[in-house]
């Protein structure tokens, strides 16, 4: 009897871990924010992340990680893509990347740069941040920055997202203090902006927002983003340039805490990845409670394409292979 009990308790802490996939376990212990994920034509998932230094106060950040999958559950850690200490114009602020496949170029896109930001006397601040591209023939690097300098560094840049539409256009959106809610065309080779900045229109609505993000689904444009940088939300549209359509929350705040996300579609599921501030005890750190981890939950649509609210889970996407069988 008493054999049994513990077969059936080993049995359920077995089977409730293997469930408990949020924030994803990617076999190292580092802090993981800014999750951005992309399928690239070796069939993997392959995650690029900014990286928070343990315990730090207010995000200065020195490199960028990249992790892969087929399961979303099993993880490769390739390390470190890029580092500011590689880079001859930035030595900080290596803020929420993306990556795009291009042309048999993998093009990791990154904000980076120098100063220091005095939140009492924002007048003596001498922060600034620009966009960096850098290219690699492999998803994993190492990434080689392109340009030697940042794409354009007025207006602020940060939080850099790149679109490749069907007919192979790249577009790249940003968040850029007083310029939220523009977009650059950029050139075939992604190492410079084609004419002008467009300024889309949001159909009257634009709040504070940062991490923009864009995908395509069944033909319609979507334009999601951090509002606020708190509380996800979304715009459709029939263009990668707008005017766009504001839909409202898909996914509340947490912890009155910052949010960044991307969404992607693999194997025929569609996956949403952000990160949570969540207590980590094996954590020295006693200057801040909670720290920042890279999770995903399943996403899914309406009949009208409109998204269904998400909901954090702590199972998160550990049912993925079982889902993909009964597709
Ligand atoms: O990770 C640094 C910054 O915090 C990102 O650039 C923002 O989107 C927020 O997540």
């Amino acid at each position: 009897m008493k054999y049994a009990f513990s077969l059936l308790l080993s049995l359920f802490i077995i089977s409730n871990q293997s469930l408990a996939q949020n924030p994803l376990d990617f076999g190292s212990d580092i802090r993981t924010a800014d999750p951005s994920a992309h399928v690239w034509p070796d069939g993997r998932l392959y995650l690029y992340t900014s990286h928070d230094e343990e315990c730090q106060l207010d995000f200065w950040m020195r490199d960028w990680h990249v992790f892969s999958s087929e399961d979303l559950v099993n993880w490769t850690d390739h390390g470190a893509v890029l580092s500011v200490e590689e880079l001859s114009w930035a030595d900080n602020f290596a803020w929420a990347p993306d990556a795009a496949y291009k042309n048999g170029k993998y093009y990791f896109v990154f904000p980076a740069g120098t100063g220091f930001k005095d939140r009492k006397n924002p007048e003596n601040s001498t922060k600034w941040m620009g966009i960096g591209v850098a290219v690699s023939d492999s998803p994993t690097g190492p990434f080689k920055d392109a340009i030697g300098g940042p794409l354009w560094r007025e207006p602020y840049a940060n939080d850099p997202a790149l679109f490749i539409d069907d007919d192979g256009k790249p577009y790249l959106y940003f968040h850029g203090k007083d310029f939220d809610y523009y977009v650059a065309e950029l050139e075939d080779d992604l190492l410079s902006v084609k004419g002008d900045f467009i300024k889309m229109d949001m159909g009257g609505y634009e709040p504070k927002m940062e991490g923009p993000w864009v995908f395509k689904r069944e033909g319609r444009y979507y334009f999601t983003m951090p509002e606020n940088n708190r509380v996800l939300t979304y715009y459709m549209s029939d263009s990668p340039t707008g005017p766009w359509d504001y839909k409202g929350v898909f996914m509340e705040q947490e912890h009155q805490s910052n949010n960044h996300h991307s969404v992607v579609e693999y194997k025929g599921e569609w996956l949403l990845f952000y990160h949570r501030w969540l207590e980590t005890p094996e954590s020295d750190c006693k200057a801040r409670k909670r720290q920042r981890h890279s999770a995903a939950e399943f996403i899914e649509f309406n009949a009208d394409g409109t998204i269904k609210p998400v909901q954090r889970t702590a199972e998160g996407v550990a049912d993925f292979a079982n889902r993909i069988k009964r597709n």
